[in-house]
């Protein structure tokens, strides 16, 4: 009685989360479709109303995928190390308060500065807004930023707990050949060792940041280093953006493990990918300022070419790991597995357009277009998403004996499908040069726009369906204790 209990309000706080960020997703979908819709000339948009959905999609669809990510990270890290629950539910309030400001300051208040709040631009906004929305927003975002902060911090807490310090979480005694494979830690408390220290790195930037704007807004006599803001300012979103897709990683690990009764082995080339990719994502950040002549040429450089080998470390070793752990397994696909390994050609194929765009000449010439939303729209809509709604069908399989049906299996496809679609008409506005972040467009680039449009359409209504079965598991388990014997095994 007592472990069922615990199982249950430690799912129940999970499943919050979860639930939430499933719908915000596609409520931000739909702002994306309209954005779309504008861009391709099928509907009349002011520019203030365009810059305000991007600034909501924007935030929201960040937000969202850093709240499930971290929900799924959460939850098989809790069976390693000894979390906070407290802490756990102190940043989901944080977050919906901010999330509150947050629009209030947008819709209310008509602040559209784009979630990357670039400084000087939320108290220079030649009108749009003013600074009752600036500081609505700005303190929304801290808000949440304090928020992951403390679950970030709780997190390091309970792995030095356990493991005794950072740089064991991350295994780094096994990989320097003084510990055994086998006593590794398992992959998911690497990972999030990894997320830890990079995310407490990039809240600490963020939040330095905003607290700049905030005093800049009320008082712009008080003025910053805008190149010094600006390098705070991606040094915070490069990593908190990319923290989401080693958040919901684990979810990869874990179901396939499980999914193929195969253990996924922390041995030394995972532990040195990961580690790599620790370093590399704090430091890669530069590539946002290639275009900001005055930065030191050799920091630029530095961006170039480790952006090459930002994520590869840990995104081959997982790719690698994922085909290998199924070679032969006789694994049977279902939701969960499906939608993990549609995952890994998500994140690899977004991963191939950012490459070619993170090389200073073709940066030049694509920075500014749609071709950077196409390749975050790939890993992030194929990627961290598909992650999560995999997740999500995980709990729902293992804590309740509904069924998935055939309607699920035809959303997985249309889903496939349509952000492939999504994605694929801002690549090719992207090479048609396209610039992204225009609220109006040429007759020549409305096309792709259009196409976007209604692919967005489906994908929502795709996720929409995923959301359905979800919301069948939290009618179910409300209904009864959620413990099945396969629950209990998950529980270890
Ligand atoms: C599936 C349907 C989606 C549609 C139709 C859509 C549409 C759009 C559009 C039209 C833009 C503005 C492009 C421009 O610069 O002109 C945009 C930007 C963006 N989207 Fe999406 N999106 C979708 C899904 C997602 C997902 C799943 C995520 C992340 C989890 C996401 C994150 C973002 C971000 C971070 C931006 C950048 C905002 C900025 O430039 O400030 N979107 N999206
Ligand atoms: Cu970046």
């Amino acid at each position: 009685m007592g472990a069922n209990t615990v199982l249950k309000t430690r799912n129940n706080q999970v499943v919050l989360q979860l639930i939430i960020s499933g719908v915000v997703i596609v409520a931000m979908i739909v702002f994306g479709v309209i954005m779309l819709l504008a861009q391709g000339g099928v509907i009349e948009l002011s520019a203030a109303a365009f810059y305000q959905m991007l600034t909501i999609h924007g935030t929201g669809m960040i937000g969202a995928a850093a709240l499930a990510g971290s929900a799924v990270m959460w939850y098989f890290l809790d069976h390693y190390v000894n979390l906070s629950k407290k802490i756990f539910n102190t940043n989901l309030i944080c977050f919906l308060i901010g999330v509150v400001m947050v629009i209030i300051g947008v819709f209310s208040f008509e602040y559209a500065s784009g979630w990357t709040f670039l400084y000087p631009l939320p108290a220079l906004s030649a009108g749009a807004w003013g600074t009752v929305g600036a500081l609505l927003y700005l303190g929304g975002m801290l808000l949440i930023g304090v928020g992951f902060l403390l679950l970030f911090i709780d997190t390091g807490r309970a792995i030095i707990q356990k493991y005794g310090s950072l740089g064991k979480g991350l295994g780094w005694d096994v990989i320097a050949g003084k510990k055994s494979e086998l006593d590794a830690p398992p992959a998911a408390v690497v990972a999030s060792t990894m997320v830890t220290i990079v995310n407490i790195s990039a809240l600490t930037a963020g939040a330095t940041v905003l607290v700049m704007n905030i005093i800049n807004v009320v008082n712009p006599a008080i003025t910053f280093d805008p190149l010094l803001a600006k390098n705070l300012t991606y040094a915070f979103g490069h990593i908190f953006a990319n923290s989401t897709i080693y958040m919901a990683v684990v979810a990869v690990y874990e179901i396939l493990s499980r999914a193929t009764n195969r253990p996924w082995k922390s041995n030394k080339p995972f532990l040195i990918a990961w580690t790599s990719s620790t370093i590399l994502t704090m430091i890669v950040y530069p590539h946002h300022l290639l275009m900001d002549s005055v930065m030191p040429k050799w920091i630029l450089v530095m961006g170039q070419v480790l952006s090459y080998a930002n994520g590869l470390p840990v995104l081959i070793i997982t790719a690698y790991g994922a085909l290998m752990i199924v070679y032969k397994s006789g694994i049977k696909w279902e939701m969960p597995s499906a939608l993990m390994f549609l995952s890994m050609f998500g994140w690899t194929s977004g991963a191939i357009p950012a490459i070619v765009d993170a090389t200073i000449v073709v940066n030049h010439v694509m920075h500014n277009t749609k071709w950077v939303p196409g390749h975050f729209h790939l890993y992030m809509g194929l990627g961290v998403v598909a992650m999560v709604f995999g997740f999500m069908y995980y709990l729902a399989k293992n804590d309740s004996s509904i069924q998935t049906n055939g309607m699920d299996r035809f959303a997985f496809v249309v889903y496939l499908l349509s952000m492939l679609g999504v994605s694929g008409s801002f690549l090719v506005s992207g090479a048609i040069s396209t610039p992204r972040r225009f609220a109006t467009h040429i007759p020549e680039w409305m096309g792709p726009a259009q196409f976007g449009a209604y692919s967005g359409i489906l994908v929502a209504l795709a996720l929409s369906i995923f959301i359905i079965h979800f919301v069948r598991y939290l009618v179910v388990r409300r209904k009864a204790l959620p413990t099945t014997g396969r629950a209990q095994q998950g529980m270890i």
